[in-house]
C-alpha cells in the first residue's frame, strides 16, 4: 500500500502539499476530491472535512497542508527546502501570517459581496501589508528562503497566485516588482506545471 492523498485540483493547501510530495518524489497516489460531494472514507479518517488529507499505510492520518509538507520533505529533500532559511523560525511566523490574516482578507477580497462591511479594496489594501512584508524581503533575495526556494516559498505562492487572480490587470501594475517575478518564476516552473496537471 501507498500513501493516500485526497486533494483538490485548485485548493492552494493541497497545491502546497502536492508541491512537497512532488519535489520529494515519495510515491503518493491522489485521489482528486468534489468539495461538495466528499468521498465518506476521506471523511471517515478525517471528519473536519477540508483538503488536503493523507492517509498513511499505518493508519496515521496527516490533515494539515504543512504536516504534509514536513512529512514529504523529511523523507526526502532533494533541493534543500528545509535547509537554511526554508523553514526557519522567521518562514515559520510568515506562513503563519500567510494562513492568517492574509488567507482571511483573500477570502474577502475574492467574494466581497459575502461581506458586505467593507469594499474589496478595503479587503486589497489589508491583504497588501502582507505582500509588502514579501516585497521587502524579495529586494534583499531572490526567493523568501533566501537565494534558493525553501519551504516558505512553496507554502506562500499557491496563496498569492490566488490574490493576484481575483484582478490580474491591478496586481501586475502593483508596486511589487520582485514578488511578481517570483510569483511568475513560480507559476512557470515545471514543478507547478506537474502538479496542476489534470
Ligand atoms: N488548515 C488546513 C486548511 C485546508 C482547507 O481549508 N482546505 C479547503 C479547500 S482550499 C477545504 O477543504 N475546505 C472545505 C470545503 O470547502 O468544504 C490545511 O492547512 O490543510
Amino acid at each position: 500500500m501507498i500513501p493516500l492523498l485526497y486533494t483538490f485540483r485548485r485548493c492552494p493547501y493541497a497545491i502546497r502539499a502536492r508541491l512537497a510530495i512532488a519535489v520529494s518524489g515519495v510515491p503518493v497516489q491522489q485521489h482528486e476530491v468534489v468539495l461538495r460531494d466528499k468521498p465518506a472514507a476521506m471523511l471517515a479518517c478525517s471528519p473536519k472535512g477540508t483538503v488536503p488529507v493523507l492517509q498513511l499505510p499505518d493508519g496515521t492520518v496527516l490533515e494539515q497542508s504543512l504536516d504534509i509538507m514536513l512529512w514529504a520533505l523529511n523523507l526526502a529533500d532533494p533541493e534543500g527546502w528545509l535547509q537554511g532559511e526554508g523553514w526557519s523560525v522567521a518562514a515559520q511566523e510568515l506562513v503563519a501570517q500567510n494562513d492568517g490574516s492574509f488567507k482571511f482578507y483573500l477570502d474577502r477580497y475574492k467574494y466581497p459581496e459575502r461581506y458586505p462591511e467593507h469594499s474589496a479594496v478595503y479587503y486589497r489594501e489589508q491583504g497588501e501589508l502582507y505582500l509588502q512584508q514579501l516585497e521587502q524581503r524579495l529586494q534583499r533575495q531572490d526567493w523568501l528562503a533566501g537565494d534558493k526556494p525553501g519551504l516558505v516559498d512553496m507554502a506562500a505562492f499557491p496563496f498569492v497566485r490566488q490574490f493576484a487572480h481575483v484582478d490580474k490587470t491591478w496586481f501586475y501594475q502593483s508596486p511589487y516588482p520582485r514578488l511578481i517575478a517570483w510569483l511568475d518564476n513560480q507559476l512557470a516552473s515545471a514543478l507547478f506545471a506537474q502538479v496542476m496537471q489534470k
